[in-house]
This record gives C-alpha cells, structure tokens and sequence, in this order.
C-alpha cells in the first residue's frame, strides 16, 4: 500500500493542560511557544505546566488511585480493552496523528506513518493484552502458613519523555503503567508536545476514567524536577539525557525514595569485520546512525571497521551519506528532516567543529542546508578515535565517526571504553565472533548483522551510564509493579 496523503497542516486542537480528563490552563497562566523545525517559526503557544500544576496532576491521580475509584474497582481485563480501545483510536486517526508528529518534531512524515504511529498500536496492544496476566505466586514456607504474592500496582507514576520519539515514547510508558493498574503524570518534551495532548483526548474518549492518565506540558528545571521531587509520586521513570537521569534519580533519592527507571544516552559501538556482508553492513550502519536525523539514543555513532575493508567500506559510506535526500519531512522523497530544535542543531554543529579541531577527516557533509529550519547536511567523519569529542561525546545528530581496527581483543576493548552501553552491533559471517562479541561487549541490547531493530515484545535498556531498568517485554512490567507478599497463619500444615 502506498503512503497516503499528509495533512500538511494539521489543526492543532488541543494545546492546554489535561488533568482529571479537563483542559485547564496552567496556574501561572504561562505559556510557551511551540516551532515547527523545518521551517524554525512558532506553530502553537501551549499552556506551560510548572510545580503548582504537577500537584493538582497528583492530586487527581491521588483520587483516581483510590482504592474505591472506578480505576481500582475495575476489572483488569476491562483495563486491557481501554488500552485496546486507545489503541484502536490512534489507529483511526493515524493519518492526522502522523502528520501532526512530523509538523511537530521534523521527522519524516513516511517514518511518522510508517514507524512512529504503528509501534505505537502494537506497543498499546501488547501491554493491553498483559493486563489480566499479571499474577503473584504462592510459595511453599516452612511452618504451618500460607505464602503467597501479589503483584500490585506502584501508584503514582511520574513519566518525563523526550523529544525524538514523543508519541512512542509515550506508548513505552503509558502502556505497561496502565496495564499494571498504575496512575500517569506525563511530562511530553518542551519541544514536542502535541501528539501526547492529542493521545490524552483520545484516552478520555476511551473511555479511561479521571484522573488516570494526566498530561502536563512544561519544561524540565520546573514540571519535569517538580515530579522528580514530588514526595508522594511513587514512581518515576525517564528517558532523556544522562546528566539529567542523575538529576532525576538525585532528586528521588533526597525525597522519597521513588522508584527510579533510565532510559539514557549512548555512545553505541557498531563493529564490521572483513568476512561481513559489506553491502548489508553498509545499509545498516547508515541506518543505524542517520534513521531519525541521528535522533536516537541507540546511534550506531562509532562505526568500527577492520583494516582490511576500511578504505572499500568507508567507501560505500560515504556514498550512501552524499546520496541521502534531505528536506521537507512531508515530501515522501526526503529520508531525514531538520533536527528537532535550534539548541540541538547548534549542539551538532558546534561537535561537528571540534571534529575538525581534534584531526578527524571530514569526508562529506559538516554544514547546515538553507537558511531556514534546522537541516544538517548527513556527515562522515573517518579516522576518529575515542579520544576526540566526536569519538565519546553523545552528538545525537546525523554525524558517523568511522574508526579502524585489527583485532577482536582491540575491539572489543574499545567498544567498551565508554561510560555508555545502551547498544551495539556487529557484522560478521563468523559464529565465533559473534559469540565472544555479544558476550564481552557491555550493553543492554546487541543487534547482530542488523541494526536499530527494536520490538514491543524485546525488552530495552542501558548498562552503565545509559540507564536503570528495562522498558518494553515482560522484562518492562516489573518495573510497574510491587511485590507483596502475605503469610497467612493456617491451623493445619498447607500441604
Ligand atoms: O535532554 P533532556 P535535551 C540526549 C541527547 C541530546 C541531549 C540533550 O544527547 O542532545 O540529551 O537533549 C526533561 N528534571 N538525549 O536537552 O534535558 C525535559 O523537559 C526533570 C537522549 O532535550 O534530558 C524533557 O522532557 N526533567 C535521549 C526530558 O527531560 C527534566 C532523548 C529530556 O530532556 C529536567 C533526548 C530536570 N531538571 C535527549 N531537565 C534518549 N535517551 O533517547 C530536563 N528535563
């Protein structure tokens, strides 16, 4: 089927906030602009959320969470259908969510229809159906008890979300929170936050009582810190930069010991032997790297290649960067988009810089396109190493550092020198490799002849400084749930 037809203008229907299922305005009556970035002019201002409006989001959620609310009180199979349900109503307004993520956040809109809205259903659907199957155990005890545990909701769930994936990055968060019969207060990313405000109507329309699912645009030093220290959010989890992953999980720590989950940065190591097919290593590095402008936590943004093939790969690196179109993320023939925000695309350029500085080869690429939005030219840098800025720094822009290599033991010794380990890949036709490969390398997900392949069913997170705890899979909903366990006084031996 072919891509349909964007809305290149979708109307913005909803720029407030949502608290107990109501559009309110912010308490301060703030508001803050919201721009489109291929273009750098302001789409919306949207009501801004700071800490007097995050407690009335917890005050609801509070009321919701009671242990009489309909929320408490319902069936967790009727959970599962409001998440089926929500599901179901994404999917019907697919084709105005998709453009509104692209006019939004920059991306392209077959990516936004194609990747962003679909993962999102399925991620929906696969916690909805978890909700009825999230079960304790009993447990043989010594004595004449009973044991048994139940797994119960956290309560209180704080979510923060970034910018690059904000409608599936939503779904990571709201899915398994929901479904374990948790409350939400989600704080979208300053820059993107239309799509969750669109995706909080249609939670009401699903038919998700008050007070479950709170939505408060805002930014991070006041919304996104209020929850982190607020004393009665159970739980919080983020994904965003590492620096302020600390900040978060500081602030939970001085406060009330929140549950803390990280879905931070990377440096991630993507490594090419000469016995890899070349062609497929090549796709998919440059996947790997330029997929969503360099956007992604999991970047393959140290390409490793072995002397032998390194001057025939970079190569072919270099051609299929020089041939990405890049431009307007609604034309169905450009591949990448602006980068998100003026912040980002200065943070790019001014990495991009010190690249040159430190003695990398610039092989194609390093400017800005045009005048207007945020668009960088797809650029390769090749003789890096991990002592540059561009070799250990997190750019997060469409910027690939080719470094060389001989030897399994030199490689993998520089694929772990980093304080990251989100991701890492290899290529090669060789079973050994792969063995020792993916098990000394240290990262929380190693793709293996692909790369970025992420599923609803695979759970995803960092070791190191790229996190705490897992999202996605079964693995995601411990992370939204407590253990209780009971021991009943029973007057004949439980046999
Ligand atoms: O991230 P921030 P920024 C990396 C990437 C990028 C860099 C900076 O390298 O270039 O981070 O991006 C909220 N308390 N990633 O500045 O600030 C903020 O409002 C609580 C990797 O956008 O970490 C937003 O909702 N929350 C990444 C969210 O945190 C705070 C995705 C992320 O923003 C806060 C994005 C505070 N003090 C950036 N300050 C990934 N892992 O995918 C900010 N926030």
């Amino acid at each position: 089927m072919g891509l349909p037809k964007p809305q290149a203008k979708p109307e913005i229907k909803y720029t407030k906030l949502f608290i107990n299922n109501e559009w309110v305005n912010s308490t301060s009556g703030k508001t803050f602009p919201v721009v489109n970035p291929a273009t750098g002019d302001k789409i919306v201002d949207i009501q801004e959320g700071d800490k007097a409006d995050i407690d009335k989001a917890v005050k609801a959620a509070q009321a919701a969470f009671q242990p009489d609310s309909t929320w408490r009180t319902m069936d967790a199979s009727t959970r599962g259908e409001l998440l089926q349900k929500l599901a179901d109503l994404i999917e019907r307004d697919a084709l105005y969510i998709a453009s509104l993520e692209t006019l939004d956040n920059g991306k392209p809109f077959k990516d936004s229809y194609g990747i962003d809205v679909p993962y999102t259903i399925k991620c929906l659907r696969y916690f909805a159906g978890w909700s009825d199957k999230i079960q304790g155990k009993t447990i043989p005890m010594d004595g004449n008890f009973f044991c048994y545990t139940r797994h119960e909701p956290v309560g209180i769930c704080g979510q923060i979300i970034p910018w690059n994936f904000p409608l599936l990055m939503m779904a990571w968060k709201i899915g398994p929170a929901l479904c374990c019969g948790n409350v939400v207060v989600l704080k979208p990313a300053e820059q993107t936050p239309l799509t969750a405000l669109y995706t909080a109507q249609l939670a009401k329309e699903a038919g998700f009582p008050p007070g479950v699912l709170n939505v408060i645009p805002g930014y991070g030093p006041t919304a996104g810190s209020a929850i982190s220290h607020h004393p009665d959010i159970d739980k919080v989890a983020f994904t965003g930069s590492t620096e302020v992953g600390q900040l978060v999980m500081e602030a939970a720590a001085k406060t009330n010991l929140k549950r803390v989950t990280l879905e931070l940065g990377g440096k991630s190591p993507n490594v090419v032997f000469a016995d890899a097919d070349l062609d497929l290593a090549a796709d998919m590095s440059h996947f790997g790297l330029f997929f969503n402008m360099g956007q992604c936590c999991c970047a393959g943004s140290r390409t490793y290649v072995q002397e032998e093939i390194y001057e025939e790969f970079k190569k072919k690196l270099v051609e299929r960067a020089k041939k990405r179109p890049v431009g307007n993320p609604f034309d169905e023939k450009h591949d990448s988009g602006p980068q998100v925000d003026k912040d980002q695309f200065e943070k790019i350029m001014e990495l991009i810089d010190s690249g040159k500085k430190d003695g990398a080869k610039l092989e194609c690429g390093g400017k800005r396109i045009g005048t207007k939005g945020y668009f960088i030219e797809p650029t390769v840098f090749s003789d890096v190493n991990e002592d540059m800025r561009i070799g250990k720094e997190e750019i997060f822009g469409p910027v690939q550092q080719i470094i060389k290599f001989k030897t399994m033991d030199e490689v993998i010794e520089k694929a772990n020198k980093t304080s990251y380990g989100l991701a890492a890949a290899v290529f090669t036709t060789d079973i050994n490799k792969v063995m020792t490969y993916t098990s000394r390398v240290k990262a929380g997900t190693i793709w293996v002849n692909c790369y970025n392949i992420l599923r609803t069913t695979c759970p995803f997170g960092g070791f190191k400084k790229s996190g705490m705890g897992r999202e996605l899979g079964e693995y995601g909903l411990h992370q939204y749930s407590e253990v209780k366990t009971v021991i009943v006084n029973t007057p004949t031996k439980n046999l």
